[in-house]
């Protein structure tokens, strides 16, 4: 059991560690990265963890601090790691998607990346970036306030990171070729877990179930963050109502919810008030799915918020209320209420003036069966795929970044198209089967430095329409904003929110509508952007930025270090 104590002795820690190195502020990690026996649901098998752990070691830092990680690869499989929602200012060396900032970290090998951190205050995560190892390799990456800041709530008596996991009983390694060839959905998964646990509802796991101690009275900060594959998840704690605090590393005014809608890829951080009668409480997990038809995994994992003190609990604990698997309206409702904190010490900067602006559809597409045999999709004959502009995005063999470094010709083009090569109704129905088809290439899209980019996505029901969580590397962003059906730059731009937007690294673009998102170009270098589901990134639904350098020396990508891995 992860308790509140371990999490204290674990601050203590960090305290000790931040005294001692206060001047340096470049802390040193090691992550072996090996596979270890693991036994859930009654069955055991071998996975990918980060020194044993699952879920994986938490990394503190301050704001502003360097973290450099040895990564050992003690492992079978190629691998890289990934910062999840950190910007790594001039330095996408050490960004970690495969084949886009890096070649992999093969077998026998080691990689030691540089976490250069700048603005991000709070959550955020770090994550496997290499075919589906992410499933059991992630972890929590705290930032907290420099020396001398606090948070911009009272000081809660406890921290407890909240990490949600999808489970397979099968290896992912297996659960992906199978879906790759298959053509059609992954297996469904065995369970959702919240930190590595799916809870007592399930066989074989009551003893291990995770538990939360708090005292009446006392204010806890729970910092969530959403590693499961390939849902986005609606979460509650019986009884009590939270407070939303932050989310992606970022500060946000307080509102109280009595539910939270996460994407795969977003943290929020929120307060939780040990205020109800002494008893224990679930909290509960359970996915949000838009597209009608699609096959995933219904279940609910649960954890205990248990009281402190002498009395004799209910039977079992109060459950919470969950919004229906399909409720829209909750999931947008949450993140539609999501505003920067925007105070004197935390303010917003908004850019007003676009100098760039792009339209880029998320489609899901089909690809005819190379033969009859392999595919075993619920569409016959075709297999699914996804595109952003009607490109899906193939991987190169060598990365992008190395590449346009060294002028490698041949690897990628520079195409990638600003708006939908054609314009049709986006989310009208019956949308005709031939607008299914796609290119297949390796595009990038070229940004000069400094250029204002206001990216607007345009959901489409082409097949289907479906929820999809976009992520930048590289930056935040500010989501300025949203609506159902497409786009119109005529009159939705007046409905933005240009005074207190949430900044963001990941952001879902509702089904069968559109998100609107605005960031300066200041970080040059090479930044893969994609949806943030396993599935459809795996698919196709990926492209990348490169952005140029600018023209004095602090505006220029660093010089690679030495022992970035080789193809
Ligand atoms: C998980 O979902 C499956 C299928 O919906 C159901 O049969 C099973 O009972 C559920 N298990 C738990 C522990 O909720
Ligand atoms: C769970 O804990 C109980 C009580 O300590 C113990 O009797 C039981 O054997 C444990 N079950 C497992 C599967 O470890
Ligand atoms: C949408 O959800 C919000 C928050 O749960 C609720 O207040 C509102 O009434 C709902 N609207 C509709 C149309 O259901
Ligand atoms: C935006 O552009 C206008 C006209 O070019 C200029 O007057 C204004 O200062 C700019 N605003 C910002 C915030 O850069
Ligand atoms: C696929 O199946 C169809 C009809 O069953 C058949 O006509 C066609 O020859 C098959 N193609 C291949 C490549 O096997
Ligand atoms: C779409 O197709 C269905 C079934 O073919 C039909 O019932 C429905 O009226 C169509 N909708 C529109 C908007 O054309
Ligand atoms: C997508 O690209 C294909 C191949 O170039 C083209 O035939 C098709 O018209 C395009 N479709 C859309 C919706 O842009
Ligand atoms: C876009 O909005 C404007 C202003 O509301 C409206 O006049 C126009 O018809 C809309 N365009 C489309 C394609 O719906
Ligand atoms: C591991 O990465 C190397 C370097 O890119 C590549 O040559 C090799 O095929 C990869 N191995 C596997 C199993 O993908
Ligand atoms: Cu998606």
């Amino acid at each position: 059991m992860w308790s509140v104590s371990k999490v204290l002795v674990l601050q203590f820690m960090l305290l000790c560690s931040l005294l001692a190195t206060e001047a340096a502020v470049v802390h040193r990690h090691k992550f072996i990265i090996e596979e270890t026996p693991y036994t859930k649901l009654c069955s055991s098998k071998k996975i990918l963890t980060v020194n044993g752990k699952f879920p994986g070691p938490v990394l503190y830092a301050t704001k502003g601090d360097t973290v450099i990680v040895d990564v050992y690869n003690k492992g079978s499989e190629n691998i890289t790691i990934h910062w999840h929602g950190v910007k790594q200012p001039r330095n996408p060396w050490s960004d970690g998607p495969e084949f886009i900032t890096q070649c992999p970290i093969r077998p026998g090998t080691k990689f030691s990346q540089r976490i250069v951190l700048s603005d991000e205050e709070g959550t955020l995560w770090w994550h496997a970036h290499s075919d589906w190892s992410r499933a059991t390799v992630h972890g929590a990456l705290l930032v907290y306030p420099s020396k001398g800041s606090q948070f911009p709530f009272p000081k809660p008596s406890a921290e407890v990171p909240i990490i949600l996991g999808e489970w397979w009983k099968s290896d992912i390694s297996q659960v992906l070729s199978q879906f790759l060839s298959s053509g059609g959905d992954p297996a469904v998964s065995d369970a959702y877990m919240i930190n590595g646990q799916p809870g007592d509802r399930y066989p074989c796991s009551k003893n291990d179930t995770f538990k939360i101690n708090v005292e009446y009275g006392k204010t806890y900060l729970l910092r969530m963050v959403n590693a499961v594959m390939n849902n986005i998840m609606f979460f509650s704690i019986a009884n009590h109502q939270i407070t939303v605090v932050g989310s992606d590393g970022s500060y946000l005014k307080p509102f109280k919810s009595d539910y939270i809608a996460i994407s795969p890829g977003q943290t929020i951080d929120f307060l939780l008030e040990a205020n109800q009668p002494l008893n224990h409480y679930y909290m509960e997990a359970q996915p949000y799915s838009s597209a009608p038809g699609a096959a995933f995994n219904r279940n609910t994992t649960t954890a205990v918020v248990e009281y402190r003190g002498n009395y004799t609990p209910s039977s079992s604990p109060l459950r919470p209320t969950l919004p229906v698997f399909n409720d829209i309206n909750s999931s947008v409702t949450f993140t539609g209420k999501l505003r920067s904190l925007a105070d004197s010490k935390h303010p917003v900067n908004v850019p007003l003036n676009v100098t760039t602006n792009l339209l880029y559809s998320v489609s899901i597409n089909t690809l005819p069966c190379p033969d009859n045999s392999s595919c075993t999709s619920p569409i016959r004959g075709s297999r699914f795929a996804a595109s952003v502009n009607n490109i899906s995005f193939i991987l190169p063999k060598i990365d992008i970044l190395q590449a346009y470094h060294k002028h490698i010709n041949g690897v990628y083009g520079k195409q990638f198209p600003d708006f939908p090569p054609l314009n049709f109704d986006f989310t009208g129905s019956n949308l005709s089967v031939t607008l299914r088809q796609h290119d297949r290439r390796t595009e990038v899209k070229v940004l000069e430095y400094g250029s204002v980019v206001e990216l607007v996505f345009q959901g489409t029901n082409l097949l289907s329409g479906i929820d999809h969580p976009m992520h930048l590397h590289g930056y935040s962003f500010y989501v300025v904003g949203w609506g159902f059906g497409n786009f119109n730059r005529t009159r939705d731009p007046q409905t933005y929110n240009l005074v207190d937007p949430p900044l963001m690294n990941t952001i879902a673009v509702p089904r069968n509508g559109w998100t609107a998102i605005r960031f300066v170009a200041d970080n040059p270098g090479v930044w893969f952007m994609h949806c943030h589901f396993e599935r459809h990134a795996s698919w196709g639904m990926e492209m990348t930025f490169i952005v140029k350098d600018g023209k004095r020396s602090s505006e220029r990508v660093l010089p690679p270090p030495p022992d970035m891995p080789k193809c």
